[in-house]
């Protein structure tokens, strides 16, 4: 290590002593040699990776006290979650098609991720930089994120302004720890051992104190975690899991029959979507990366807006309304020709219609916006509450509403997809105008009314299979409308009219199935549906913006 580093205050130390007058010339040459030696084998300046290790202690030490503050109020959200909410608000849509298209629903977790590698990225630079005494750039960029990470807590659309607590204080944290460190990391000047026969001692060399430095580091690292984990567990007091596990099942007046024998459990039909979609197999979407937090004791569904009067009713008001239980089928308009973001449930709630007639939906209403307690918000024509079985669900298979797919209520609406209708975690309808109010997805680039389009997907085969009888088989849906048939097509044969399953009703999707002769080779088979007013599904290709896929379902298999 050079001891020429002019910004080192190390390099004072290399002065050899020519004052010393008294000492004989060989005895000078000699003790110069030995500081030379003791100097080689000192360590003057903190090796650069301590610089990062700096960085990155401070960063995760802010992240975690960020973590414990959260953990403080159900106001609160962590600083990163908080980030990554903005992110999801303002990403452009080629780069949100992009995350969909390559990491799925897993999305939300590729992007927490992402952020806590750009924040492990600046803290490594930052670190070595303030390390190497540039102490302004490390306050800078700890005063710079903390600012950021309050901006994105405590203005949006789902914060409250107290939110910008936990990031002021991780960044005050993280500065401080990155200031500590770098004056941990700095060389402390250690004398050199005379010589028995030296009159004067040599001066003292500076050193690094490589083991006092990890030490307190990796204690740091340690005491960081720990605050992080019980930041989580004390974030985790606000879960809505905690809620739902004390609700009843809420049940309808006129509960549903049982449903009919599941063809999907037939050997032929393995594959097959089920009728009813398990809770757990059912797709979920929305802009939440951790779900929103509901106290049940304070939470309201308020009906606002160009009303006669306005309502808010507790969740026992819901509950103890007239429950209807239906089967609908919901899809989301994100879903591609063959996707699987559709599912069929069976969902108790009362009647969205009853409620806002209660409420008076005034004249110069045209749309129901929907707005969840985390800010998203979703709105349909009035003119939809047309008798069909809209309803604000509460119960879902048989269970109260799960935590994923809006405890405590959501709504409901035959026909339309998700993005326009089915707010989760609902808390507020508000009757509006389209002229003065969009929905959250609109402005990104989705059409304002979103009516399901008539859809047929192929569940089995896959892709290989071997010859001989089996089924080929899948599931229709055309929300409000019913199928009435549908066809498969092998490679140019003639369309094979298929067996349709069990009819839940003309809102929830059909299952059919055709029996195939499988001969070896390769096969390309296509679907088409006919919804309930004899009108068959376009062939048209179309992409899932601005309102939804279509297209004929296609497949290739090989029979061997
Ligand atoms: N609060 C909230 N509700 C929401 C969304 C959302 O992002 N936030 N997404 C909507 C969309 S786009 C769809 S397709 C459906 C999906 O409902 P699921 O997750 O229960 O399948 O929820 C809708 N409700
Ligand atoms: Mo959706």
């Amino acid at each position: 290590m050079s001891t020429s580093d002019s910004e080192h205050p190390a390099g004072d130390a290399a002065e050899p002593q020519r004052s010393d007058k008294t000492a004989p010339r060989a005895d000078a040459r000699k003790l110069m040699a030995e500081i030379k030696a003791a100097e080689a084998a000192a360590v003057h300046h903190p090796p650069r990776w301590w610089g990062a290790l700096v960085g990155i202690v401070a960063a995760g030490s802010g992240l975690a006290v960020g973590e414990f503050v959260a953990g403080f109020s159900r106001n609160l959200r962590s600083p990163v979650v908080s980030v990554g909410d903005r992110v999801i608000d303002h990403v452009p849509k080629w780069m949100k098609d992009f995350a969909i298209r390559n990491f799925g629903t897993s999305d939300k977790v590729v992007l927490i991720w992402t952020i806590l590698a750009v924040i492990a990225i600046a803290a490594v630079l930052v670190g070595i930089a303030t390390v190497r005494g540039r102490r302004t750039v490390g306050i800078a960029f700890a005063t710079a994120f903390g600012l950021f990470g309050a901006l994105c807590s405590g203005f949006g659309r789902n914060t409250h302004i107290s939110g910008i607590f936990p990031s002021l204080v991780a960044a005050a944290v993280a500065g401080g720890v990155l200031l500590w460190g770098a004056q941990l990391a700095q060389p402390r000047p250690v004398p050199v051992v005379p010589r028995p026969r030296q009159a004067k001692a040599a001066p003292p060399v500076l050193v690094v104190d490589r083991r006092r430095f990890l030490a307190t580091g990796g204690a740091l690292a340690l005491g960081a975690m720990c605050v992080g984990v019980i930041g989580r567990n004390l974030q985790d007091r606000f879960n809505s899991a905690i809620e739902r596990a004390g609700v009843r099942p809420p049940t309808a007046k006129q509960p549903l029959p049982a449903p009919p024998a599941d063809p999907s459990l037939d050997a032929d039909n393995k594959g097959l979507a089920a009728l009813i979609t398990p809770i757990n197999n059912f797709y979920r979407i929305d802009t939440a990366i951790s779900f929103p937090s509901v106290s049940l004791a304070s939470w309201r569904l308020k009906v606002t807006g160009l009303v006669d009067k306005p309502l808010s009713l507790s969740f026992d008001d819901i509950m103890s309304r007239e429950l209807i239980e239906r089967d609908i089928t919901i899809s989301c308009v994100s879903n591609e020709v063959g996707g699987d973001l559709v599912g069929n449930a069976r969902w108790v709630g009362c009647r969205l219609d009853d409620l806002l007639r209660e409420a008076g939906i005034q004249s110069s209403a045209d749309q129901v916006m929907g707005e969840s307690v985390d800010g998203f918000t979703a709105g349909f024509p009035v003119s939809l509450l047309d008798g069909r079985d809209a309803m604000i669900a509460i119960g879902m298979n048989g269970e109260a509403l799960p935590v994923k797919n809006g405890f405590p209520a959501r709504i409901i609406v035959p026909g339309i997809y998700g993005y326009v209708s089915a707010v989760k975690w609902l808390s507020e309808i508000r009757l509006t105008r389209f002229a003065d109010e969009e929905g959250y997805w609109i402005p990104r680039g989705w059409s304002a009314l979103g009516p399901i389009k008539t859809q047929s997907r192929i569940d089995r085969p896959g892709g290989r299979l071997s010859a001989g009888a089996t089924h080929i088989a899948g599931v229709a849906w055309a929300p409000t409308r019913g199928i009435s048939k549908v066809e498969v097509q092998v490679d140019d044969a003639d369309w094979l009219p298929a067996t349709l399953g069990p009819v839940l009703s003309e809102n929830t999707w059909v299952q059919w199935w055709v029996k195939w002769d499988a001969p070896s080779g390769k096969h390309q088979i296509r679907v088409r549906a006919t919804d309930g007013n004899g009108d068959l599904q376009t062939d048209h290709p179309a992409d899932v913006a601005p309102d939804g896929a279509t297209g004929w379902h296609t497949i290739r298999v090989t029979v061997a």
